[in-house]
């Protein structure tokens, strides 16, 4: 029997990519370097290979009349189309729970950099400023407020982390959830006001676009920190830009952007910022496990069992 055929829609992690092509007839983003190749592989491309950030229209779902699946590496799916895939019952895969340490792990790294300036303070020792004088003072972190937009699994593991830290947890999803233990806010906005770090750890989409804007800033204040390590898309950019530039809050530290990989010039200027290249899931254990997971999604589809991970309708 010959090996299924695949299309994959993004760049991938080498070793998943050697991965896929061990065991599938890969189309490699046909779809985008060569469409009329394409046209002639869609009738038989029979799943997806996605990652996290890519995107999967309804025109193309639509060009793909065999399709079976789609295997996204990477817990958010927020440019893969599931309605129009679930219309045509074509269940999509991602990788959850996998990742959450990590991802909670550099919420912290993040949350720290920026409250004691460490990427600053590296700099100045670099250009040999110390000797001038020490490095100017930061915010202290134990014992601090610390917001969470977002109180799901990521949520959850940053807001154990941060209890370690001593801090005053509070956060706002759509639905309150009692069993946490932290207090709730309604929204956002009404969460700032009442925090020093606000972390974004919810999922992209239309639901969330632009969540964190002017008026959310506005109330986080001057002394406030924001972190994200959700999806660019979460935050109206160009209002934390704004919001960074006038001192309207003290600074912030982004693992996420609007459109990845251009990060705004404006952006990288800004002393008052720590800025990370989407990272936060980026250690080999996670992306070793993130691959065998989505992998294995397809291994279960295409062996006819349940599959591992699938998302709900
Ligand atoms: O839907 P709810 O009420 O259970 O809350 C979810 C929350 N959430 C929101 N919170 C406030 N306003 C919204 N419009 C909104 N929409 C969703 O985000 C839930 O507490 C949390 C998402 O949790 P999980 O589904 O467990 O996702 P996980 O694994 O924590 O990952 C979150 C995202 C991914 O989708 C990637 O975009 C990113 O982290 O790496």
């Amino acid at each position: 029997m010959s090996t299924p055929e695949i299309l994959s829609v993004a760049k991938f992690w080498p070793p998943y990519t050697a991965q896929l092509n061990e065991t599938y007839t890969v189309h490699d983003r046909l779809h985008q370097t060569d469409p009329a190749a394409f046209a002639l592989v869609a009738p038989r491309i029979r799943a997806i290979a996605a990652s996290g950030e890519a995107i999967v229209t309804r025109e193309l779902i639509a060009q793909l009349p065999a399709l079976e699946m789609i295997s996204v590496f990477g817990v958010g799916y927020d440019g893969v189309d599931v309605k129009a895939a679930h219309e045509r019952g074509i269940p999509v895969t991602n990788t959850p729970d996998v990742l959450t340490d990590d991802v909670a792990d550099m919420g912290m790294v993040l949350l720290l950099s920026i409250a004691r300036g460490v990427p600053q303070a590296e700099q100045y020792l670099r250009a040999g400023q110390w000797p001038q004088g020490p490095y100017k003072l930061g915010r202290k972190v134990t014992g601090a407020r610390l917001g969470i937009v977002g109180l799901g699994r990521i949520g959850q593991a940053i807001a154990t982390r941060a209890e370690g830290f001593g801090m005053r947890i509070a956060y706002t999803t759509r639905t309150e959830k009692p069993a946490s233990g932290y207090r709730y806010f309604p929204s956002a906005e009404a969460l700032a006001a009442e925090v020093d770090f606000l972390m974004v750890i919810t999922p992209g989409g239309a639901g969330t676009r632009k969540l964190i804007n002017a008026n959310v800033l506005k109330a986080l204040g001057p002394k406030g920190f924001l972190i994200n390590v959700a999806r660019g898309s979460v935050c109206d950019e160009q209002a934390v830009i704004e919001a960074l530039q006038n001192g309207t809050i003290a600074g912030a530290a982004l693992d996420v952007f609007e459109n990845e990989p251009n990060v705004p010039e404006v952006l990288r200027a800004l002393d008052n910022v720590v800025l990370t290249p989407h990272m936060a899931s980026g250690t080999w254990e996670t992306r070793r496990a993130m691959a065998d997971l989505a992998f294995g999604n397809l291994g279960a589809h295409f062996a006819g069992q349940p599959l591992l991970t699938p998302v709900p309708a």
